[in-house]
Parts: structure tokens; C-alpha cells; sequence
């Protein structure tokens, strides 16, 4: 079949929105329409040529919601005319990782995920014959794109799709962090470093179970409002304060029990450990630091009873949490709505990367 799509053809470039040929599904996998999909942070990271996985021609996306059309051979858990969420991570509920409770780090399809391209190690998108690269299992800046049966979370069908798509990535990493991996008990003070589409879903999942104190740090002030919308209860702004970490320290009466990093600069993932307190505080680096950076901490710090860990996808596991997240937000529990800061037609995507590269969105949503 041929669908339209936005393709990134080479790095540093805009996106092209052409009319691609789509192959049906192959055994285990899935047609499915994208209705909608969020641009996040990694696809400009992707497409600026930073990413050391990053390929072209390739059809971007990974934060979408849509409808299964078609399913190949052998598919049991889905039919056609139900609503998903794909999965940048997968659940095969099978493999060494999916068996051990301790990750959400599937690997069944992660090797040929990586190259761009689907398990039996081929593309289904081509353009006048000469094949174009999936992007992180997803390729969601496509009308119709074709996944692994275990990279589809199944949700309700009473969700919007303009909103649910944002559970694909950002807000179960940010809720996620606190509710499966932290799992940050009541009373409890949390620090989230960076108030962006991650920092802001931290916030509201702190606010969800029950926190004490929510202290919010960013060097852009013009966060604040939004942020104590979501639950912030205490606001720094590093350039206003000596030391940062001293401030926290001040603020809790000893340090955080947990920080959350969300921007992905390595100075403000050591002051995320070093505002923890002593004996307990556990400190979740979310940011994704550029190619070959380094943390760095006085290991007195982890002897004297800090935990520095990291997280992927809110440590979710798709097809189990990810429902679990949808029905959250329907329930009212946590806010999408006004994070989608703004929305636009596919023709319009490369929009979406200008207002995100300006500050100006939390999150942009392309309708199909
Ligand atoms: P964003 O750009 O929307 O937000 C970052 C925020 O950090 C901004 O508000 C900015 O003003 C603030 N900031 C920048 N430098 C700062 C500094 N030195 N001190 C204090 N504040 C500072 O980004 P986002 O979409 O929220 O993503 C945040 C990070 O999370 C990115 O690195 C992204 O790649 C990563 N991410 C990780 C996962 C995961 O599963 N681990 C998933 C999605 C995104
Ligand atoms: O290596 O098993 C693996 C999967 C790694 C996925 C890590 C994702 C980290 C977050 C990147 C940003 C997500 C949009
Ligand atoms: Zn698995």
C-alpha cells in the first residue's frame, strides 16, 4: 500500500512529506493507522545527526496512538479495529530481561530495532524501491506503519487519540519514574531538575502518590506557572542561589528522598545525587546526555547511603503498564491535555521541531 509520511532523508535537514510504499505485515507483526503523534526531544536529537544510532532515510516518531488495520500470521493478542499505543520499548513477556522483575528492558527486537529495521531484519517503507529505515520500532511520522505485535500496548477505546499519544513517551517516563521505579512513597520530597515535557509528568506523578514537597528547578522562570499547575510546591532557579545543592539541602531539612534529572546535562545530574539525603535519598537520571559525556561524584557520596540509578520509559513495561497509564489519565489522575501546547496537519510537522528548538511548546501534536 502507499502511505504519506514525513521523512528525514538526511540529518540536519527538514523533514520531506512524500507518499511511500508501506509492505503488508509479515508474520508476528502489525499494520496499524497512526492517528496522532507527539515530537519528542529524541526525534530532533535523531535527525540533527547527534544520535551515534541514528540512520537515514528513516521515518521518525515513537509517541503515537492509532487503530491496528491488519494483522500477519500468528498474531493472537490483537485484531483489527483496536486501539494501540506503540512501544518503543517491547514487551515479549519471554526473553531473559521480560523474565526478571528488576527491568523493563525487553531485548526481543532490540538488535534489528536498532538498525532501523523490523526483527526478520528488512524494512516494510521503501520509496521508489530502495528501502527507508523504521525509527525506534515505531515510525510514527507515518499515516500507517507496521510493528511487532510486542511493540503494541492495547488501551481502551474511549482515550482521544490527540492526547493518549503522548503516553507513548513522555508522560509514562515521567509518571512512570515515580510509580514503578521509584516508587515514591507518600510524604516523601522529591527534586526534579528541569521542568520540561519530562520534568513536568515527574511532577504531576510526585503530586499522584501523595508527596510532601515538590521542589522544581530550572533556569527558565517562565516555568514556574505550569509547573505549580502540575503540583510544584517549591521553585529554584539555579542562577538565583549560591549553590543549588546547598538550597535543596536548606529547603528539605537534609536533602531530597528523591531527585529526578530531566534535562541531560551531567553537572545537574551531580547536583541531583548531591541533594539527596544522607542514608536514603535515591537520585533517577531521565536526561539522556550527549554521545561520550561523563558523570562524575565523590564516591563518599554512595557510601554514605545515596543510590544513583537511571531509567528508561519510566521503567514501564509497555503492554502491561502502559494500559495501567491510559486508564490513569482517564480517571483524571494525571493532566494531558494542557501539555499538548500545540497541534498541526502532517504538512506542518517540521513546525513542531522550530517550537520545540525555540522553548516555546511542552509538547507538539501532529493529527493525522
Ligand atoms: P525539555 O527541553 O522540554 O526540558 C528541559 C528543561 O531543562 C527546560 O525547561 C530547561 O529550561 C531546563 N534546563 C536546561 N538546562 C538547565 C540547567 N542547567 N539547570 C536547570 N534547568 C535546566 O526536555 P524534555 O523533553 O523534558 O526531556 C528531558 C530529557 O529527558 C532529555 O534529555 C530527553 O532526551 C530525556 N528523555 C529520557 C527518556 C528516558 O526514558 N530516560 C525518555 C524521554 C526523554
Ligand atoms: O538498550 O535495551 C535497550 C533499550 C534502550 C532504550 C533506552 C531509551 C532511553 C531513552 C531515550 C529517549 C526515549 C525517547
Ligand atoms: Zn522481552
Amino acid at each position: 500500500m502507499k502511505t504519506r509520511a514525513a521523512v528525514a532523508f538526511q540529518a540536519g535537514k527538514p523533514l520531506e512529506i512524500v507518499e511511500v510504499d508501506l509492505q503488508g505485515p509479515q508474520p508476528g507483526e502489525v499494520l496499524v493507522e497512526i492517528m496522532a503523534t507527539g515530537v519528542c526531544h529524541t526525534d530532533a536529537f535523531t535527525l540533527s545527526g547527534d544520535d551515534p544510532e541514528g540512520a537515514f532515510p528513516a521515518i521518525l516518531g515513537h509517541e503515537g496512538a492509532g487503530i491496528v488495520r491488519e494483522v500477519g500470521a500468528g498474531v493472537t493478542s490483537l485484531k483489527p479495529g483496536d486501539h494501540v499505543i506503540p512501544l518503543y520499548t517491547a514487551e515479549c513477556r519471554n526473553c531473559k530481561f521480560c523474565l526478571n522483575p528488576k527491568t523493563n528492558l525487553c531485548q526481543a527486537v532490540r538488535a534489528t530495532q536498532g538498525q532501523g529495521l523490523m526483527p526478520d531484519g528488512t524494512s516494510r517503507f521503501s520509496l521508489d524501491g530502495k528501502p527507508i529505515l523504521h525509527y525506534m520500532g515505531c515510525s510514527t511520522f507515518s499515516n500507517f506503519t507496521v510493528l511487532p505485535e510486542i511493540s503494541l500496548a492495547k488501551i481502551r477505546e474511549d482515550a482521544p487519540f490527540d492526547l493518549a499519544c503522548y503516553i507513548g513517551c513522555g508522560v509514562t517516563t515521567g509518571v512512570g519514574v515515580v510509580a514503578f521505579d521509584a516508587k515514591v512513597e507518600p510524604g516523601s520530597n522529591v527534586v526534579v531538575f528541569g521542568l520540561g515535557g519530562i520534568g513536568l509528568n515527574v511532577i504531576q506523578g510526585a503530586k499522584m502518590v501523595g508527596a510532601n514537597k515538590i521542589i522544581g528547578i530550572d533556569i527558565n522562570p517562565s516555568k514556574v506557572e505550569i509547573a505549580k499547575q502540575f503540583g510544584m510546591t517549591d521553585f529554584i532557579n539555579p542562577k538565583e542561589v549560591e549553590n543549588v545543592v546547598d538550597a535543596i539541602i536548606e529547603a528539605t531539612d537534609g536533602g531530597a528522598d528523591y531527585s529526578f534529572e530531566c534535562i541531560g546535562n551531567v553537572n545537574t545530574m551531580r547536583q541531583a545525587l548531591e541533594c539527596c539525603h544522607k542514608g536514603w535519598g535515591e537520585s533517577y537520571i531521565i536526561g539522556v546526555a550527549g554521545a561520550g559525556q561523563e558523570i562524575s561524584t565523590r564516591p563518599f557520596q554512595l557510601v554514605t547511603g545515596r543510590v544513583w540509578r537511571g531509567t528508561a520509559f519510566g521503567g514501564a513495561r509497555g503492554r502491561t503498564d502502559v494500559p495501567k497509564v491510559v486508564d490513569w489519565f482517564m480517571d483524571g489522575k494525571i493532566n494531558i491535555k494542557d501539555l499538548i501546547t500545540h497541534k498541526m496537519p502532517l504538512q506542518d510537522i517540521n513546525k513542531a521541531f522550530d517550537l520545540m528548538h525555540s522553548g516555546e511548546s511542552i509538547r507538539s501534536v501532529v493529527e493525522f
